[in-house]
């Protein structure tokens, strides 16, 4: 990347995943934009093939790249990129371009296909020879992790000039909607060559985050991907919900050196997303979910307050069916996401107050690390921010070294406030698995839920 075309920086990102247009602009409107987050992450905006709901993968097999969605049509998706616009957001969103669909024939938009035939886009030409990707295939075969069908889904043959220039033509219509980045599906399945080319035909700086799932010892690495764009980095996720179901006070060194994938400037980071939320819970490429409750909180304000990568909060549906679909209406339609049925986590508005501490020490050291030897970890970043996290099950008081000027500040982890005296120490109890947050400007208490992060 030259500095010419750097993209904008996203700032915090959330990932409404599953999230309809109509709620996502309601949520810009109402919290993105006043917390702070820099952009949302929204979920697939392509026609797919359609199980009429009942599962969430059927966005995961695009039919045509018109804009007629379970989550609402292309009128519906330009009021939802000018109401998070208006907000101050910017919209990043979900490109499925290695591949077309694996099966169906019916679509949320009423087009009729079938595997390799997408009338009036693609046909049967435009893919690579069918073979199948198998497990034995990551740790030596790059090319048939590139060109052999994942899951069997139709792969599209990304080296050839016309589906690059359909692939970047799709990427274009959304850029000219507004849209300011994208997260590439599936990009451990394409030939950085071949996403490097679709890039040269893209229009202004979108950002970029591609998804290259680390393996150790595989023959696609995420290192590989790095002259095209940021890379989301698995392995964040798997270390902290090692460290947070351990002891935390190991993080005092966490970074590349604990065997990341990419350094921190190529790195979208995140505590979980739809697919590591959905593994057993014992699988090593497990991540910490919104099941584990306060820890995974936790985990998250972590995130927020420690210096790599850019954070990327997931916030999405309430599951136990693990194919289960978002709520929906006839069809399939996903419904209005309601912060109050149970049904949606909207976990990232617990982090609201967390999304402008990240902003508001951006680019200040770490300093005043201190443990109490187990699971409470206190540390700040320059003058303008401090952060308690206790995950521990019993609360902790201390008197703590925080680095900034004397005041009483808002718990913007939580509730309740600290009051630092001259010298910049504060006496803080930190209850159990709770944070506490502090960092100049801000004067406003931020409009995280009671119970919890209550500072004395
Ligand atoms: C991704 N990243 O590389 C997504 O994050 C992941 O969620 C997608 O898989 C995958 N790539 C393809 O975009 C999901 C889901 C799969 C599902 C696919 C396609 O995890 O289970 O596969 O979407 O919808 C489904 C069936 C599978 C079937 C396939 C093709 O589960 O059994 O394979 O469709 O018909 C025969
Ligand atoms: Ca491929």
């Amino acid at each position: 990347t030259t500095a010419a075309h750097a993209a904008a920086d996203p700032g915090v990102t959330v990932n409404l995943w599953n999230w309809n247009w109509r709620s996502v602009a309601r949520e810009c409107t109402e919290v993105l934009g006043p917390a702070g987050y820099g952009s949302v992450q929204v979920s697939p905006p392509t026609d797919s093939m359609s199980k009429g709901g009942s599962v969430w993968w059927d966005v995961y097999q695009p039919a045509r790249y018109t804009l007629t969605s379970k989550f609402g049509d292309e009128t519906a998706f330009r009021n939802m990129v000018s109401a998070c616009h208006a907000a101050g957001v910017k919209v990043q969103v979900d490109v499925v371009v290695n591949h077309m669909t694996g099966q169906g024939s019916t679509s949320y938009g009423g087009y009729g296909f079938s595997k390799y035939n997408y009338p009036g886009l693609y046909s049967s030409w435009d893919f690579h020879s069918p073979c199948a990707i198998n497990d034995s295939d990551y740790a030596g075969d790059a090319w048939r992790v590139r060109n052999c069908e994942l899951v069997g889904l139709s792969d599209l043959n990304t080296g050839s000039d016309y589906v690059r220039g359909q692939i970047a033509g799709y990427l274009n219509r959304l850029t000219g909607l507004g849209v300011d980045g994208f997260r590439v599906d599936a990009a451990k399945h394409i030939d950085p060559g071949d996403l490097a080319a679709i890039r040269s035909r893209l229009q202004g700086s979108p950002y970029i985050h591609q998804e290259v799932i680390h393996g150790a010892g595989e023959a696609v690495r995420p290192d590989q991907y790095t002259g095209v764009g940021d890379v989301d980095e698995f392995v964040y996720g798997r270390k902290l919900k090692e460290q947070f179901t351990g002891q935390i006070k190991y993080l005092r060194s966490f970074g590349e050196s604990w065997g990341l994938s990419v350094s921190g400037d190529k790195a979208m980071v995140f505590v979980d997303n739809h697919d590591t939320e959905r593994k057993d819970a014992s699988a090593g490429d497990a991540t910490l979910t919104y099941k584990y409750g306060a820890t995974y909180k936790l985990a998250n304000v972590f995130m927020l307050a420690w210096p790599f990568g850019k954070p990327n909060v997931y916030s999405s549906f309430t599951w136990s069916d693990k194919e289960g679909g978002p709520p929906s209406a006839g069809g399939g339609f996903v419904t209005d996401a309601d912060c109050a049925n149970g049904r949606w986590t909207c976990f990232h508005r617990q982090l609201a107050g967390m999304a402008g501490f990240h902003e508001a020490v951006a680019g200040t050291p770490v300093g005043n690390w201190t443990d109490n030897g187990g699971n409470l970890i206190a540390f700040s970043r320059g003058d303008r921010g401090w952060v308690a996290i206790n995950n521990e099950n019993a609360a902790v008081t201390r008197t703590f070294t925080t680095g900034l000027p004397a005041g009483t500040y808002p718990n913007v982890a939580g509730s309740g406030s600290v009051t630092v005296g001259a010298g910049g120490t504060a006496t803080v109890t930190v209850p159990a698995k709770s944070a506490v947050a502090i960092r100049t400007g801000s004067a406003t208490p931020p409009t995280n839920p009671p119970g919890d992060g209550t500072a004395t």
